[in-house]
């Protein structure tokens, strides 16, 4: 065990920074590279990674001191007394700390590049000829010889700049910066995009500018410093984003405790990106979480957004549910006291109730349902499944209308494929299934379970109706197996046994139709000549409009009337 002492690295020209954030709390663990505070020049905000791996001992400063570079800033316990203290110490010894100090070198580079980009270089222009119109704009050096990331372009073709006003945002996983542009004029082609990769030089765009524009650009050129740009084309150097906004004081000028109390949170609503006012880390935490910054509001000093104000934000949004993570947007149903109007009862729901809530509600959000009616005349198809009675009896099988249901529905399947299928992950294919099982609702005391009739399309009545009264009473029994309830292509929902005449069933997702059946009824009917009693079957299909066409489904339908009400079909 030995406690390390950590100093502020070189600060690349800055003379003094200012500590904004201590990053962890005492008796924290940290890992080589953890950030450990966060310091604030008036042109960059950097991270100090941690050399060392231990406890966090305690900190030598304090928000909002001022420190300069060598500045002993926090204590570290490491079990590794061998870790050097400072970066260069670090480099000449243990093989550990080597690959720390190795960072901490490209870290240093990183830092002295946000640091000191107006040292590196001021505005530089390339010696245009007058008559040039088309001004390709470069990276400027970056200070580092690792490509970085595009963050965001901040203009389009056809926007009209100015000199300083910012073309792109790059960030490496240290350092976020603007790249002003070195001249007034038009965008008029983008030639990096958001996502690329590029190093010093790379090409960013290409601004039409009047000659005049070249001229002054130049002037500034001339009295520049710079050595580091060789290229006569590039950019000026790039600005640090990560400082506070424009609206947000420098720190000299307004210490933080004046400019905002440390409580404020910024709201960030309507800025870009990489307007709002925050570090690389977090920045990279952002990225890495998929949070947008600008929905984020900062409780730092003067509304910097903090990794715990974007781990908090993934927190509500997680806590909001699932609708609200996905962006629908569906508004809570308020909780309402109800025993302010009288006595109530509260029952807990069982797992299945539970289980069939939250897919029911996930269900209901995720497909476009359409639910399409229509009867089937199943005079003859009752008068034939009473003729089964007697041998259904000796067979110790009870024949429904449902077992017709399902026989007619799997060979409606294999006519219209379509309601086989499943809509991929991706969104972008079907899956085409080759098998043909059928769920079928039963209704539980314990709440509404779905197993499935295997291969029903290779399945006689018999067979069908025997799997019907298995399942069923397996269902009522509590005894349904997992495998009992898994592989269904397709659902049906009957109640034709209890009443009704027409309901709107909701899509077993990933299924894409589902079959509600209700009470059949004696109807007069036109036969062309006269009214003649009939006995019709009410039929709704819904289905999952992002598979099925409201032809698909008229087609379907016809198919499944016709063969029940004429079951001869139902044998070809
Ligand atoms: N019209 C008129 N009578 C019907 C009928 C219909 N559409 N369907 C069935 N029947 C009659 C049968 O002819 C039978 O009567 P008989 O005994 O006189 O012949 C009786 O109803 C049988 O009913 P059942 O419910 O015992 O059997 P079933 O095969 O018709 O249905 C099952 C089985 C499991 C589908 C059913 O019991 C069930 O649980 N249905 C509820 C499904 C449900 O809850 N759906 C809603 C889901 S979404 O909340």
């Amino acid at each position: 065990m030995a406690v390390e002492i950590v100093t502020v690295p070189d600060l690349g020209g800055a003379e003094s920074v200012d500590v904004i954030e201590l990053s962890l709390a005492q008796g924290d663990k940290v890992a080589i590279e953890d950030s450990l505070l966060v310091l604030e020049s008036d042109k960059a905000t950097m991270d100090v990674p941690s050399p060392h791996e231990g406890t966090l001992v305690k900190y030598l400063v304090a928000d909002g001191d001022t420190v300069k570079v060598g500045d002993a800033i926090a204590e570290i316990e490491t079990a590794d007394s061998a870790v050097a203290v400072d970066t260069e110490a670090a480099s000449a010894s243990a093989p550990a700390p080597a690959s720390a100090s190795e960072k901490s070198a490209e870290v240093e580079k990183e830092v002295e590049a946000a640091v000191a980009t107006k040292t590196v270089a001021e505005p530089v222009a390339e010696p245009v000829p007058e008559s040039s119109s088309e001004q390709l704009i470069l990276v400027p050096d970056i200070g580092s010889d690792n490509p970085v990331d595009v963050i965001e372009l901040s203009v389009a073709v056809g926007d009209q700049v100015e000199e300083g006003d910012t073309l792109l945002v790059l960030e490496s996983d240290k350092a976020t910066m603007d790249v002003p542009s070195s001249h007034s004029g038009i965008v008029i082609k983008i030639i990096a995009a958001e996502g690329d990769k590029l190093n010093t030089g790379s090409e960013v765009l290409v601004l039409e500018v009047s000659s005049l524009d070249i001229k002054s650009a130049d002037a500034k050129s001339s009295d520049t410093k710079s050595t580091s740009i060789e290229s006569t084309e590039a950019a000026q150097a790039p600005e640090p984003a990560i400082p506070a906004p424009a609206s947000a004081p420098a720190p000299k000028a307004a210490p933080l405790a004046q400019s905002q109390p440390a409580t404020a949170s910024a709201d960030n609503e309507g800025k870009a990106s990489s307007d709002v006012y925050a570090g690389p880390a977090v920045r990279l935490l952002a990225r890495e979480l998929g949070v947008s910054l600008e929905k984020v509001s900062g409780s730092g000093p003067r509304g910097r957004v903090q990794k715990d104000d974007v781990n908090d934000y993934v927190k509500s949004a997680l806590k909001a549910g699932p609708a609200s993570a996905t962006g629908t947007g569906i508004p809570l149903v308020p909780a309402v006291d109800f025993s302010q109007f009288g006595e109530i009862e509260t029952i807990a729901m069982s797992k299945i109730q539970k289980l069939t809530a939250a897919n029911m509600q996930r269900n209901w959000l995720n497909v476009p349902h359409v639910t399409h009616f229509d009867e089937a005349d199943i005079t003859d198809l009752e008068a034939f499944r009473k003729s089964l009675k007697d041998e259904g009896e000796k067979r110790g099988i009870k024949v429904t209308p449902v077992a017709f249901l399902i026989k007619g529905l799997a060979a409606a399947m294999q006519a219209h494929p379509e309601f086989n299928r499943s809509l991929a992950a991706d969104g972008e294919h079907f899956i085409q299934k080759r098998y043909c099982n059928i769920g079928m609702a039963v209704d539980t005391p314990r709440g509404l379970m779905v197993p499935v009739i295997k291969d029903a399309n290779e399945k006689g009545i018999w067979d069908i109706s025997a799997d019907i009264m298995a399942l069923a009473s397996s269902a009522r029994d509590g005894k349904l197996k997992p495998g009992d309830m898994q592989g269904g292509c397709f659902t049906v929902s009957s109640l034709g046994a209890i009443g009704g005449m027409g309901f709107t069933p909701i899509v077993n997702s990933p299924e894409v139709g589902i079959l509600g059946v209700s009470k059949s009824q004696m109807k007069p009917v036109w036969n062309g000549t006269e009214f003649v009693p009939r006995l019709m079957l009410p039929l709704c299909l819904s289905y999952d409009h992002r598979v099925i066409n409201g032809g698909d489904a008229g087609r379907f339908m016809t198919h499944l009337v016709k063969s029940l009400s004429d079951i001869r079909h139902l044998s070809l």
